[in-house]
């Protein structure tokens, strides 16, 4: 980011020139005239590296108090070179030395692949909260797993979603460390056997029948001004035996490496549905792999430096990120128990105050359970102790009364951590819950669900167990380097402390209104649009006007998500246009990115039918300008960061109750996107921050979407009430956008006509009237820009600096180095 208050010097530009030429030469092997941008890219960022390192080690060496441990299936962290340079205030620096190489640092920042080792949400969350622990000072550790291929590449064969395998990794990975002396062997199946120790303690022993090497890999995670530098390792997987040498003599070639393969495919692919639990074996294996390295490496760490695993949660905290790491409950109490001795209930406590649990959706298909059959196979001894755990769980309430009645065995079933109602499966939830000290929720609403939905009755066994800490975004990626224009107008309005401390953005409130200020903040969203329209036109060859309001929601694709409510009202407004051409509409492009899960149908077909859509309405000499529709390929953090800058109105149009928190949201908004929302997730702290009249607000409330589920053939009496409804669907499923298929949508209208679980039509009529406001707003640019200032404005409670304090001081009772 170009900081002006950061300027390059003279010694430091020549310093870092040099160090990029040489790495370029000895560590690449590359001549300057030879060098791809690819090249540069690697040198630049191993120049960087060697300085992060520096950073590091300046940083006092003494071991802290208590350190925070971050484990997540995820971490969305994309592009790192411009988090590097500027945490590191070097930027203008780098620039300035690649430009005496005769190289352009755009086009190096564009040659680094993203590291897209996440889905969605959960993952990025995981990636903004890293960054801004290494800013604020909390010491911290991230554990995940070094995918080879991280979520797949998107692209449209006549407007059908392809999915190619994503390659971040096929020239090396310039940012890590390979810590090959930091390797622990993770078994899987085998058998538990039992020795009578001293005293007559029986001891279990698990002697697993298949070992995988889990092996580190360090990702420097560098904080604002350099102050702090934290790790975030992420394990690879490999076997124990590369070759089994006797078969490969033996002529079998393939067979010989067999072996090997079965422990590489732990880490080699991100499995790609963030919406479905699919009872895949090899996820299980995943999660136990990269849970059970941590958490040995932690526990080998905290007995290094204090001596007695007993002392462990006074200097560390476990976070568990949703319930993919959840057999972190039974694995440390087995490390406790069989491989330290502890007595049960000692073990117990250590293990209830070390973890803790962040519960991130409360959709019924995404709440993990793993058969016991297949626990007991991949994982005897952990089954075991989660029967225990269990056992005395049940014991327990059934001494405070309720016994006897079908009332009590009905209580019992519903906090047993096993649900026997088809099938016998572990709750993960459940035990992820039991386990942990604190739950938390990830926006008000969501954590108010919590506490009346899926987790009532274990809620009431402990009410202050579940608190909320509200989402958080990293303002330095999503404010500072994804928009400088803005982030330099913030700064020469307001001061540069505002780089520091983001509630200096509320100085910016007074020049909402100022005409000088306006033009300047119109024109930083101009620069931003015209750029995202060049992006446009290279990948999709639409051509759109800048000057249109840009209407975007770019997410995965979901259900619930409603992508399919922002289609169908982009027909009726293309039916309406139709109907009267000669209207004043307001311009508008309608952008839309995102992936669905492969095995995701419908979610596709709702792919299809945007680009169906897009192309009917786009060719369509009539509507010209005042409507075009985009689906930009390949949502990705990096192209996040080209679209969100460029965005007027952010979609936020979830099914009130079911989006958790959502972040996507506080990037826009804080971009000075005004938002389009449902009260969901966190919209409803957004409108609260910003204020109701800086914010379109409509739809039913998650207590009305309750009540309106309840009602029956609620569906196909709001679409009987709704001419305009109507109409839009008999269009889609007339075959207009499809005349090769006439029928491709009817399991889109059907399902809307029969079951609409999502509820898009109770709330379409109010989806288009507010549509129709905002078209009024936006004709009065005086009044929008005051409400995209305002937003700007009111954001900072959003920095996921904020978050990780809450945590710090609520969850983890950590100090701030
Ligand atoms: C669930 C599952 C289910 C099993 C199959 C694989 C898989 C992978 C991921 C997940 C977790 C999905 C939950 C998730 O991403 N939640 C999102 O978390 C964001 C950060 O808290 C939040 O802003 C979003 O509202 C929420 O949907």
């Amino acid at each position: 980011w170009t900081a002006p208050v950061l300027s390059a010097s003279g010694d430091a530009v020549v310093d870092l020139r040099e160090s990029i030429r040489a790495k370029l030469a000895f560590a690449l092997g590359r001549t300057p005239e030879s060098a791809r941008p690819r090249d540069w890219f690697a040198a630049t960022a191993l120049a960087l590296r060697e300085r992060i390192v520096a950073a590091c080690m300046a940083s006092e060496r003494s071991v802290p108090n208590k350190r925070v441990y971050y484990l997540s299936l995820e971490f969305l962290i994309g592009r790192l070179m411009s988090d590097a340079m500027n945490n590191l205030g070097l930027t203008e620096t780098t620039r300035a030395a690649l430009r005496e190489l005769g190289v352009d640092l755009d086009a190096v920042q564009e040659a680094e692949p993203d590291a897209a080792l996440g889905n969605g949400g959960l993952g990025r969350l995981a990636a903004c909260f890293m960054e801004s622990m290494a800013s604020i000072g909390i010491p911290a550790m991230g554990y995940g797993i070094r995918y080879d291929h991280g979520l797949f590449r998107q692209s449209f064969e006549d407007g059908w979603q392809r999915e190619a395998p994503e390659t971040w990794l096929a020239e090396g990975n310039p940012w890590e460390f390979a810590r090959p002396e930091a390797t622990y062997a993770i078994g899987f199946g085998g058998a538990v056997t039992m020795s009578s120790a001293e005293a007559g303690v029986i001891r279990r022993h698990w002697q697993p029948a298949e070992t995988v090497r889990a092996v580190a890999h360090d990702v420097p995670v560098v904080g604002w001004r350099g102050r702090h530098v934290n790790a975030l390792r992420l394990w690879k997987a490999e076997a124990g035996e590369p070759v089994d040498l006797a078969r490969f003599n033996g002529g079998d070639h393939v067979g010989a490496v067999a072996a090997r393969m079965r422990a590489e495919a732990i880490s080699r692919v991100l499995y790609p549905s963030d919406s479905s639990a699919e009872g895949q074996e090899l996820r299980l294996r995943q999660e136990y792999f990269f849970t059970a390295a941590s958490i040995q490496d932690l526990v080998a760490r905290h007995v290094a430096e204090r001596g007695d695993v007993r002392s462990l949660p006074d200097h560390a905290a476990i976070q568990l990120n949703d319930t993919h790491p959840a057999i972190a409950v039974p694995e440390l109490m087995r490390l406790l128990l069989d491989v330290y001795g502890l007595a049960w209930e000692d073990a117990w406590h250590v293990t209830t105050h070390t973890l803790h649990y962040t519960n991130h959706t409360l959709l019924p298909e995404a709440l993990e359970t793993w058969p016991v059959e297949l626990m007991e196979r991949l994982l005897p001894r952990h089954m075991q102790i989660i029967y225990l755990i269990n056992w005395m769980h049940l014991e327990e309430q059934a001494k405070h009364g309720r016994q006897g009645s079908a009332d009590a065995a009905a209580y019992l079933a519903a906090i047993s951590l096993i649900d026997e109602s088809h099938g016998r499966r572990v709750r993960m939830g459940h035990l992820a819950f039991h386990g942990a000290r604190r739950v938390n929720g990830v926006s008000a609403l969501h954590t108010d669900l919590m506490r009346s939905t899926v987790f009532s009755d274990l809620h009431a066994l402990d009410p202050d167990k579940i608190v909320n800490k509200t989402n958080g975004i990293t303002f330095r990626r999503w404010f500072h380097n994804a928009n400088p224009g803005l982030t330099r107008l913030a700064v020469e309005t307001v001061g540069a402390g505002v780089l520091d401390n983001p509630e200096l953005l509320r100085g910016l409130e007074a020049q909402a209104e100022d005409p000088a200020f306006v033009a300047r903040y119109a024109a930083v969203r101009r620069e931003r649009k015209e750029a995202l329209a060049a992006i446009i036109a290279e990948r999709t060859g639409i051509d759109v006007d800048p000057a249109a309001l840009f209407d975007v929601q770019v997410k995965r694709i979901h259900e619930y998500k409603r992508q399919l409510l922002n289609i169908i009202e982009t027909v009726a407004l293309y039916q309406a246009i139709k109907a009267e051409p000669h209207r004043d509409w307001t311009p508008r492009v309608k952008i839309f990115a995102g992936k669905a899960a492969p095995s995701y149908v419908q979610a596709k077909l709702i792919i299809k039918l945007a680009c169906d859509v897009a192309r009917a309405v786009n060719d369509d000499p009539e509507v010209a300008d005042r409507l075009k529709v985009v689906f930009l390929p390949n949502y990705s953090v990096s192209l996040a960061e080209s679209i969100i800058p460029a965005a007027d109105l952010s979609e936020q149009i979830s099914t009130a109750g079911m989006e958790a928190s959502g972040t996507g949201n506080m990037k826009f908004a804080l971009n000075g996107a005004l938002t389009v929302g449902t009260l969901d997730g966190a919209n409803i702290e957004i409108r609260d921050h910003v204020g109701a009249e800086n914010i379109f607000i409509f739809g039913l409330e998650a207590d009305g979407v309750r009540a309106r589920q309840a009602e029956p053939d609620y569906a196909a009496r709001a679409i009987e009430a709704s001419p305009r409804l109507a109409a839009a669907l008999d269009m889609i499923a007339a075959g207009r956008f499809s005349p090769d298929e006439p029928g491709r949508f009817r399991p889109l209208t059907d399902d809307l006509r029969r079951r609409d679980q999502y509820l898009l039509t109770a709330d379409f009529d109010d989806y288009w009237r507010v549509q129709r406001a905002i078209d009024a707003a936006w004709r009065d640019p005086r009044g929008w820009w005051a409400k995209a200032i305002r937003n700007t404005a009111r954001m900072a409670w959003f920095s996921s600096d904020r978050a990780m304090r809450e945590y710090a001081g609520e969850i983890w009772r950590v100090r701030l180095g």
